[in-house]
């Protein structure tokens, strides 16, 4: 395979807000390329969104793969979901792109998921190029829009073009380095006069891009600074270096409804977005941790990364792999670090949207999927036999809603159980548990609209219906006095009996344990009973006598009893135990415990004070706020898990869809006690009040 071909390849992740017009940019380059017909959103015909969920929308919710050729090279098309919900389809192809397209809808200016996709872009040094769409739309102010857009992401955006037209009638573009203009007339593009009005404009931008690019490279610089204008030549050269590096991100303006400025896009793909043999080389590790290398080369030993892992009825699992380095061939054994197996190559394909054409091979830079692999998900590695190679997987957000489910159909509880852990496949953010302790079916995603997501297709796919639940709460028990109770247990009627006496203390074990003890004296209990009263004990504390749940943090101590020396046993013992313990229990000043989860909230400076309010009122506890990149802040908060369960909603809600927050289990804390009283009347487990 000639590294020339590897030259040629280009893979390009096309992200923006949703609805911007993601997935109808790449219908139309698809549809300018191929000479085919171009689909639209509203007809429910375009290539990227189809499936049916995504017709019902009108809105892509899955990573689309499209692969084409274009003047000899070769174009992967990856359209995004603009929705929040399937972030994860992005962060797990990141690493993998050297090149994307930010759309913006022209009309609406900056939104909370432009600003997110572009911070993504650069957190993760992805070569950008910036698309304003709509610009056929009504009250549209280019220079106010581009103010917008160097105060909200930063000053490397820079104009490439320059639109034409009033108000109301763009019709085509300025070119900022060569000055020329380009023109829609009678479906096509046609070149067009610039008039005065607009050259001094676009003079101006020229310069401002000159002076950005001069930026980049002493030698240029030295050459602005002395006066002498940069040739179109260098201003070329100079912006392919700073999209590189991240130092700039050229602005374009188009409409797809009028396919303007597509070939413009394409052009720059390919012109400015780097050749794959151009870049840092990949690291990974092997089986012993060290350190490995792997350029994007196709005579370099086989490596790839499976950023995507799709279902279909008929083919199986499909995984989606960026060959990083090496070749892959149809009939190749490779080595699957995850599960550490063999396994062979049995059929490969190139994507188009739905459409999959069978290949015999692939190589570095390209992607390409993989059917018929054993345990092969998102986030895995396939690499050489022989030189193994590990890529460490995306870091995805963890879920932050829950809901417990039911099927209306008991029939059907294996059966959904199953169903989603194959949705769990294709989406990894997913958490699916059954929780042991409260007998709840709990699925953890990123929000109430992707769980709502999640069990429409339950419903289409599998044919469930589900009923949700809020989870239950895992409260806990605990102890904070102390009492001395009796325990007998003698039944001596007649045959061998029973006979078992104790005298335990009950306390604060001072940590979560719970903790057995004796200080029996002069063997009142002889040694060999001991275990049994322990595990007397042990049962006992599976449910606290308080609201059933299990007690933590209580220590017993057996410091008296009396036995018998034909009827005592170990039964005896340890039904001795279990009546001292109730006997005991709520004389110890029983309460509730809470678990409490840490939340990190990442939200913009304009919304932490509506966010702290609300915080607050959730009986949390703030333990860190800190300014973070952007105007950004990261707020540290302990809250309990029951006052989080909607949080997902309400701090969309507070931060206008910007902010973000993990959760994790902090600990068990002492619920106040004006909540016990109704904690104990919904939710206790005591006379079979049991789950749902
Ligand atoms: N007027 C106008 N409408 C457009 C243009 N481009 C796209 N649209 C419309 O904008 C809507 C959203 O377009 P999509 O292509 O689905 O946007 P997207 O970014 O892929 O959206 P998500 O996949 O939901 O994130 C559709 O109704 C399109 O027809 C344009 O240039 N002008
Ligand atoms: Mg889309």
């Amino acid at each position: 395979m000639s590294i020339e071909k590897v030259k040629k390849t280009r893979n390009i992740l096309f992200l923006g807000h949703q609805g911007s017009g993601k997935t109808s940019l790449v219908e139309s380059l698809v549809s300018f390329i191929n000479k085919t017909p171009k689909g639209s959103i509203e007809r429910k015909n375009t290539v990227s969104d189809y499936t049916n969920e995504e017709k019902n929308r009108l809105s892509s919710c899955s990573l689309s793969v499209l692969t084409t050729e274009y003047k000899g090279h070769q174009l992967t098309f990856l359209d995004a979901p603009g929705n929040d919900n399937f972030v994860s389809d992005i962060i797990s192809v990141l690493d993998m792109i050297k090149g994307a397209v930010l759309v913006i809808d022209a009309q609406r200016g900056i939104e909370v998921g432009t600003v997110k996709h572009y911070n993504l872009l650069k957190e993760h040094g992805v070569p950008t190029l910036i698309y304003l769409n709509k610009m056929d739309k009504e009250d549209i102010n280019f220079n106010a829009l581009l103010d917008e857009i160097s105060t909200e992401l930063g000053p490397e955006a820079v104009p490439f073009v320059y639109p034409l037209g009033k108000v109301e009638g763009f019709d085509g573009f300025i070119n900022v380095i060569n000055l020329k203009a380009l023109k829609f007339e009678k479906n096509k593009m046609v070149e067009a006069e610039v008039h005065d009005d607009k050259m001094d404009k676009v003079t101006e931008l020229n310069n401002v891009l000159a002076e950005k690019v001069a930026l980049t490279s002493d030698e240029l610089l030295e050459k602005f600074f002395e006066g002498t204008p940069l040739t179109k030549d260098e201003i070329r050269k100079g912006l392919h270096t700073a999209i590189i590096s991240g130092e700039l991100k050229p602005i374009l303006v188009g409409s797809i409804k009028n396919d303007i400025a597509v070939e413009t896009v394409l052009e720059m793909l390919i012109n400015y977005i780097p050749d794959p043999t151009t870049l840092k080389p990949y690291k990974g590790k092997d089986e012993a941790g060290k350190e490995v290398t792997r350029k994007t080369d196709p005579n370099e030993p086989f490596s790839a990364y499976v950023f995507k892992t799709m279902f279909d009825q008929y083919k199986g699992v499909i995984n989606v792999i960026k060959v990083c380095s090496g070749t892959l061939r149809v009939g190749d054994d490779i080595y699957v670090p995850s599960s550490q197996s063999k396994q062979r190559v049995g059929q490969m394909f190139s994507l188009f949207g739905e459409r999959m054409d069978s290949i015999t091979e692939a190589f570095a830079g390209q992607i390409v999927a993989i059917t018929k692999l054993d345990d092969v998900y998102t986030g895995d590695t396939l690499c050489d036999v022989k030189q193994v190679t590990i890529y460490a997987p995306a870091k995805l957000p963890t879920p932050v809603y829950y809901k417990a489910l039911k099927p209306k159909n008991p029939r059907d509880e294996e059966k959904l159980f199953s169903s989603l852990t194959k949705l769990k496949a294709e989406d990894p953010v997913l958490d699916v548990t059954r929780n042991v302790e409260t007998k709840q079916l709990l699925i953890g995603g990123l929000s109430d609209s992707h769980l709502a997501f999640i069990l429409e297709k339950i419903n289409n796919i599998f044919s469930i219906d589900v009923d949700t639940f809020a989870p239950k709460i895992a409260y806990r028990e605990t102890i904070k006095g102390t009492t001395t109770a009796p325990g007998r247990y003698i039944k001596q009627s007649g045959g061998s009996g029973f006979y078992g006496v104790v005298e335990m203390r009950f306390e604060p074990s001072g940590s979560d344990e719970n903790v057995f003890a004796e200080e029996v004296f002069g063997g009142a209990v002889p040694k060999n009973y001991f275990p049994a009263v322990e595990k007397g004990f042990r049962e006992s504390v599976q449910q606290g006598q308080l609201a059933g749940f299990p007690v933590v943090g209580m220590k017993a101590v057996l410091t008296d009893g009396k036995y018998h020396s034909v009827d005592s046993n170990e039964q005896a013992f340890r039904m001795a135990a279990i009546l001292a313990y109730r006997e005991a229990y709520m004389k110890c000043k029983p309460t509730l415990l809470e678990p409490v989860m840490k939340l990190t909230i990442y939200a913009h400076n304009e919304f932490t004070g509506n966010i702290m309010n609300d915080l607050n009122q959730r009986r949390a506890r703030v333990q860190s706020i800190d300014e973070r990149a952007n105007h950004m802040q990261e707020i540290v908060a302990l809250v309990p898990e029951a006052e989080t369960l909607e949080y997902a909603s309400t701090l969309r809600v507070l931060s206008q869809g910007s902010a973000t927050f993990d959760r994790e289990f902090d600990s068990y804390q002492e619920v106040p006690s004006y909540l016990i009283d109704g904690i104990i009347k919904t939710d206790s487990r005591l006379d079979n009040k049991d789950a749902k």
